[in-house]
């Protein structure tokens, strides 16, 4: 076994911050001791935070943190940065937020710039979740800003996905825009002590108990999601969204559905594998051919699309791996 993973294992902090920057650098390195680690996984819960940039998302996994802590069970958390333009990046602002935990060896909190990735936000994401998983984590945290598609992948790397909000304009035409509905499991209001939450529960209650049309839209029908009412800041509505994680977490275990998550998570990895594997494989070959720097140039001049030039590329790469 290789040693950065065995000091994982061995729940060594250091070993896991390095791993996760050879996760983030995409060092090569970090390959064999994921390989090493993969398997030991199955007993950590993961929990998304998704919602709009200033939602409360940071200053909910700190009070999610204290009440797991003070439960005796150990916690990770992603925190995936949105810098945009609005907040400026909020790296600093989880960092504050959630200092209060730096002391506390139970508490892992690994902060992620989306900026400047040569890969996706979902890969390295996931390959984080594998380390906090071999590190024995019982709750893992991973909180993206609902910006673009990031809220929408969330909902493939974690058991149950939690969709801040906050009272406001026009919230029900958003939500159903964003395709917000199909990705939470359970919807908090959060900031109920600075603007009303009552409009924007009823709106999710009548949109979420809709028929027909709107019920298809929903994520899974035999779960309603339910929607809490939090302050953040206050310390308030916790122990009830807690409560809904661990109905959320029973209901996938009584439906098999806990299961499937192992299954879409290594599969997903797996097609994430093949296909960073075959583009770095193909254009690597691209930069010492004749034929396909035609391809390219003929790409360069507009004489072609990417879409035809991807096909004669592949046609061409697995014809010749057949010979
Ligand atoms: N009044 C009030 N303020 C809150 C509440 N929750 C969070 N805030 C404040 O809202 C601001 C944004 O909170 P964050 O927790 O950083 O929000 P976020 O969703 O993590 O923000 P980004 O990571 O930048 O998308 C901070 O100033 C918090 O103190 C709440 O329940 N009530
Ligand atoms: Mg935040």
């Amino acid at each position: 076994m290789k040693n950065i993973s065995k000091e994982i294992l061995n729940k060594n902090i250091s070993a896991a911050a390095k791993l996760m920057r050879y996760i983030e650098e995409e060092d090569i390195r970090a390959i064999e001791e994921l390989k090493h680690l993969y398997s030991h996984k199955g007993n950590s819960y993961v929990i998304g935070i998704t919602g709009l940039p200033g939602s409360g998302k940071s200053s909910l996994i700190d009070v999610i943190i204290d009440y797991f802590r003070k439960n005796n069970k150990t916690v990770g958390v992603i925190a995936i940065d949105p810098t945009s333009p609005f907040t400026g990046g909020s790296i600093l602002g989880d960092r504050i937020r959630m200092q209060k935990h730096s002391n506390d060896n139970d508490v892992f909190i690994k902060s992620l710039p989306t900026k400047g990735w040569k890969g996706g936000i979902s890969k390295v994401t996931s390959r984080m979740i594998t380390v906090m998983e071999a590190m024995d984590k019982d709750i893992i945290l991973v909180e993206t800003a609902g910006v673009g598609q990031t809220e929408v992948e969330i909902k493939d790397l974690v058991h149950t996905t939690i969709v801040v909000l906050v009272g406001g304009l026009g919230d029900s035409i958003q939500i159903v825009k964003a395709g917000i509905l199909e990705i939470a499991d359970i919807f908090v209001v959060n900031k109920a002590d600075k603007i009303s939450s009552q409009d924007l529960e009823s709106d999710l209650n009548s949109l979420l108990s809709l028929d027909g049309e709107g019920s298809k839209s929903i994520k899974d029908k035999d779960w309603k999601p339910p929607v809490c009412i939090t302050e953040a800041t206050n310390n308030k509505g916790i122990d009830n969204l807690v409560k809904n994680i661990s109905l959320h977490e029973g209901y996938l275990k009584s439906t098999g559905k806990f299961d499937e998550y192992f299954k879409n998570k290594s599969r997903n990895d797996l097609k994430e594998i093949i296909s960073d594997y075959l583009t770095n494989l193909i254009f690597k070959e691209l930069e010492n051919n004749d034929s396909y720097k035609k391809l390219l140039n003929d790409l360069n001049n507009n004489e072609s699309d990417p879409y035809t030039v991807a096909e004669e590329i592949l046609q061409r790469f697995l014809n010749l791996k057949n010979k």
